[in-house]
């Protein structure tokens, strides 16, 4: 499991968030725990694989948004999202 970090500009409001997090979904369908902050100007979320960040970037600024930076690290489940 992989955490990713997208450092985004440009998200204004919960609108924004919205559309960011449905267009990390479509890009990546394996995508868990999706989340958009315009507070923190970050996109959040988890995947299985580890993921493509130029694909990434792409689906980001086709958006209209300004992909900044992006970061992987491995992610370790705590027992509670267990299944
Ligand atoms: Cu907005």
């Amino acid at each position: 499991m992989y955490k990713v970090t997208a450092k985004i500009d440009g998200m204004m409001c919960g609108m924004c968030e919205a559309h960011i997090a449905d267009t990390i979904r479509k890009a990546f369908p394996d995508a868990k725990k999706v989340n958009a902050s315009r507070k923190h100007g970050e996109a959040t979320f988890l995947s299985e694989q580890e993921i493509d960040l130029e694909k990434l970037k792409k689906a980001i600024e086709e958006t209209g948004y300004t992909f900044v930076s992006a970061s992987v690290e491995p992610y370790k489940k705590r027992g509670l999202f267990g299944r």
